[in-house]
């Protein structure tokens, strides 16, 4: 399929490595596609669902124990340990290489390996970067089917000498001791052994658009980051775009898919949907940011998704859909908890068990039929809110960057950044609070800047410092935000209402971008005047939308604090413009 002697010989080598009995190389094809279906049902790997019901729609089950990101088993490999800083683990690419390679060795006995030639962005655009990657899993081809562009065209655009990331899977026993994911940016290189679940296996997300990413980015002089891109059209038919970071099971694909509230809906408000969880971006020839979402795909949690929550999600899978770890019905659909409809009376859980609702473990607490982290893998030229500007080399003009966290206190609903230099600051510190599900003090403060803690594949001093360069490199920078859709009242109650709603957020974000919005400047920022939202349709009291737009001196000294602690993780390396920007935070809260 390729004259591309690179591709062959390490192809060959890898083979040779992990000893498969085949070696198919993925075309992109219908054809091939439905022969791997067929193969992978005959294999007991994905189980069909009703044809009727779900066409072209597949249910699959990870090992009880590989069912989410591993970030412990997850390493930067380069020569310099200063270089992957203090938010990742690192290794020596020697050590790297020697262990995976003992764990891969004679792997895929028995087993066929794949070849998967894929382009992130449109093959050939100026953003687009190529990548191969090699698995034992027929489930990851035909995620990567749906996920990335793949197959003939990119081999195509490769040519005979052409640059690629090279991705190697191997799911060797899904032992959670013989599992590791290593990235060596100074070879343009991914190994993933040991596991089979979608972060750690489809390689073109997390690993290669973030991790190795990231490090291209600062390279080249753009962006790689973990942003939903939307696009919101006027009722004059302008349509502006936004990109906006916020952390794991934070709401990005819920706000990309938004639907307007009825009182906006009727004003003539429509939303656009780019991307739900990638962003590459770049400053163009007229000195402003553009933005492409580098997938093809969702790959979203399912549970929670329903017709109020996210109507455009459950639109998109609907056919050809993947499903992963969600409840198997008899009548084989499929359901999940926080789902449309009422639970089956009985099915199978994530695990493949008997399972009925109301069910209880040892300990009296209910068993889920679906895993709390459980996906769907649906393209996106599915989702009824798709843009028409997906294969667009260009990509979309970013109007604003949004940050958001997860914070019952102190955020308010929404501020707007002094300057870019204040906006990276904003974006650097920003935290979200741990919830029940995970381990540590409920309503403890994690810093995740730009929602890139577990993906930013470099030292994240150096990291700000990049975004401090881009804005200079800008003749016309996005204005950056920072929103809270998730401040409670003192019973722990959502004050906003959220999902639809935050549309109104959105309006007077880009209205502030155009210069027409009206804010007050508090000492974090600018905050909209009480009468400055659009709130058409929308019965919400005086005093919780002042509380909701509330800054706490006192709450946020006490941020300044923990600020400074955080800064001081990374030994001195921190931007001198980022320490000025907390002093000057600092010196407004006081005065
Ligand atoms: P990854 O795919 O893991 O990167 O995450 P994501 O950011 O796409 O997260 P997702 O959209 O799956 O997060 C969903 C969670 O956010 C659910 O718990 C939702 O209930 C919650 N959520 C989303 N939007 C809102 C909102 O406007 N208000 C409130 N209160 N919760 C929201
Ligand atoms: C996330 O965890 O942020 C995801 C899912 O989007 S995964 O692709 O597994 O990283
Ligand atoms: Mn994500």
């Amino acid at each position: 399929m390729t004259e591309h002697k690179g591709l062959q010989a390490w192809v060959s080598e890898m083979a040779a490595m992990c000893q498969p009995d085949n070696i198919v190389w993925i075309d992109g094809s219908d054809a091939q596609r439905d022969k791997l279906r067929a193969e992978a049902v005959a294999k007991g790997e994905i189980i069909e669902l009703n044809q009727a019901k779900l066409p072209g729609c597949y249910l699959h089950r990870t090992a009880p124990n590989d069912v989410a990101r591993t970030e412990h088993l997850t390493y930067i490999c380069t020569t310099n340990k200063e270089d992957v800083g203090p938010t990742n683990n690192w290794m020596s690419p020697e050590e790297g290489y020697a262990r995976a390679a003992a764990i891969l060795k004679g792997s895929m006995r028995g087993r066929t390996m794949y070849v998967i030639p894929f382009s992130l962005g449109p093959v050939g655009s100026v953003f687009s970067k190529i990548g191969v990657e090699l698995t034992d899993s027929i489930y990851v081809v035909l995620n990567m089917l749906i996920m990335v562009r793949c197959g003939k065209p990119v081999l195509d655009k490769l040519g005979t000498d052409g640059e690629f990331t090279k991705c190697l899977h191997g799911k060797a026993d899904l032992d959670i001791e013989k599992r590791l994911i290593l990235h060596f940016p100074e070879d343009n290189t991914i190994w993933s052994v040991g596991s089979g679940y979608g972060g750690n296996v489809l390689l073109s997300k997390k690993c290669m658009a973030l991790r190795l990413g990231s490090w291209q980015a600062r390279r080249e002089g753009w962006l790689a980051e973990h942003m939903l891109i939307l696009g919101v059209e006027h009722p004059s038919g302008l349509i502006e775009y936004v990109a906006a970071a916020f952390p794991s099971a934070c709401g990005k694909t819920n706000l990309a898919m938004l639907v307007p509230p009825e009182g906006l809906m009727r004003k003539g408000y429509r939303i656009w949907t780019v991307g739900d969880d990638l962003a590459w971006m770049r400053i163009d020839t007229d000195g402003a940011l553009w933005a492409v979402n580098p997938e093809t795909g969702f790959f979203g949690v399912a549970p929670g998704t329903n017709s109020k929550t996210n109507p455009n999600a459950v639109a998109t899978v609907r056919r050809e859909t993947i499903f992963t770890n969600v409840v198997l019905t008899k009548s084989k659909t499929v359901w999940w908890e926080g789902g449309d409809r009422d639970p089956p009376a009985e099915g199978w859980d994530w695990q493949g068990r008997p399972w009925h609702p109301g069910m209880k473990d040892a300990d009296g607490k209910p068993i889920p039929g679906a895993h709390p982290n459980a996906r769907f893998t649906a393209p996106i030229t599915q989702c009824p809110s798709r843009t028409f500007r997906l294969d667009h080399h260009h990509g979309v003009p970013i109007s604003a960057i949004i940050f958001g966290g997860r914070r019952a206190r102190l955020a308010p609903l929404v501020y707007q950044s002094y300057s870019w230099q204040h906006g990276v600051f904003v974006g650097a510190t920003m935290a979200s609070e741990r919830t029940a599900a995970q381990v540590g003090k409920i309503g403890e403060v994690r810093r995740d800047p730009m929602a890139m803690l577990p993906f930013c594949g470099y030292n994240m001093a150096d990291y700000f410092r990049h975004w401090l360069q881009i804005g200079q490199a800008m003749t016309k920078p996005p204005k950056i935000f920072h929103v809270n859709w998730f401040r409670t009242d003192e019973n722990g109650e959502y004050l906003w209402p959220g999902y639809g709603d935050n549309l109104r957020v959105l309006e007077w974000i880009l209205a502030r971008c155009r210069g027409e919005a009206d804010a007050i400047a508090t000492p974090i920022g600018y905050v909209p005047t009480l009468d400055s939202l659009d709130m058409t349709g929308l019965h919400l009291s005086p005093a919780v939308l002042q509380e909701l737009l509330r800054v706490d001196r006192q709450e946020w000294l006490e941020e300044v604090e923990s600020i400074r602690q955080f800064f001081d993780t990374f030994d001195g390396r921190i931007p001198h413009a980022l320490r000025d920007e907390v002093d000057a935070l600092q010196r407004r809260l006081l005065t």
